[in-house]
């Protein structure tokens, strides 16, 4: 695993931490303790937390095999496929921060996508119908919970991505938009198109939830698996969450602005 984010002086890191979420759309912290502390302390850099309804007082969400009342999709040892966090709630967060307590023995592996790579691929190569449907909003339910989003959204130069397959009513989608979520399935669930990040105790990632979609692989249901997620509003962030489009230098051929990840942010 790639250390992109050694502990050193606290504004050093928190400035490494938000130069690569910026370049790379994530950011990995290795070796702080693994702690609802360190969490909630570096959580209080990007915003306000919002809590999600099955969240703890202090706002973190345990994500650990749970049954009951407090069971929830995240709360088994199933894959999830590559999404963004609650796209059917009128406001998802921007930024997710997943600490790693115990890691599986084996799997449970955190696959991250980079939503600004699928934008330039559906670009290039969707057909006219599903590059038509990107101007539809999908329809989201979850629960209480509907709302229709658009698969990617303009905010002044920026594209801001949303997405999350299972919880799409596909009984309302028009062909259009079948088809685009089929096209999007078939590249988020692409191992070509994942970045595999094996998390050890104590490590935290730092993700842009309006730029990378995370997921995980699934893991042996008798293993103990424990994460933590805190979701912040992403207000001290500068503006800065989803990513610059690359741009076409004439038509038919996708003209890329260098593509920086993690490990080039200048950290
Ligand atoms: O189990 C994981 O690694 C991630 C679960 C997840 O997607 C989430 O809690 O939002
Ligand atoms: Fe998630």
């Amino acid at each position: 695993m790639r250390d992109l984010y050694p502990p050193c002086h606290a504004l050093t890191q928190e400035e490494k931490c938000r130069r690569s979420l910026r370049g790379g759309g994530y950011a990995l912290i290795c070796g702080l303790p693994p702690t609802r502390a360190s969490l909630l302390d570096l959580g209080r850099h990007f915003g306000r937390v919002i809590r999600h309804e099955l969240a703890s007082p202090d706002g973190i969400y345990d994500v650990r095999i749970t049954t009951g009342e407090r069971a929830h999709c995240g709360r088994t040892s199933a894959e999830l496929a590559p999404h963004t966090d609650s796209p059917f709630l009128e406001t998802p967060p921007t930024i997710l921060v997943l600490q790693c307590v115990v890691p599986a023995r084996t799997g449970g592996l955190t696959l991250l996508v980079d939503g600004r790579q699928l934008h330039q691929s559906l670009l290039a190569l969707g057909s006219p119908r599903e590059l038509s449907a990107l101007d539809d909003p999908l329809p989201y339910t979850r629960g209480i919970h509907r709302l229709s989003r658009q698969l990617f959204i303009r905010s002044k130069d920026r594209v801001q991505i949303s997405y999350r397959s299972d919880c799409i009513a596909r009984a309302v989608c028009n062909s259009a938009q079948l088809a685009l979520c089929e096209r999007v399935d078939q590249y988020i669930s692409s191992r070509r198109r994942q970045e595999i990040v094996a998390l050890s105790t104590g490590d935290i990632l730092v993700i842009d939830n309006k730029r990378t979609l995370h997921g995980r692989t699934g893991f042996p249901a008798a293993d103990r698996r424990h994460y933590r997620r805190l979701w912040c509003d992403g207000s001290l962030q500068r503006g800065s969450s989803g990513f610059v489009p690359m741009v076409a230098s004439q038509p038919g051929s996708l003209t890329s602005t260098p593509a920086r990840g993690p490990n080039d942010a200048g950290c």
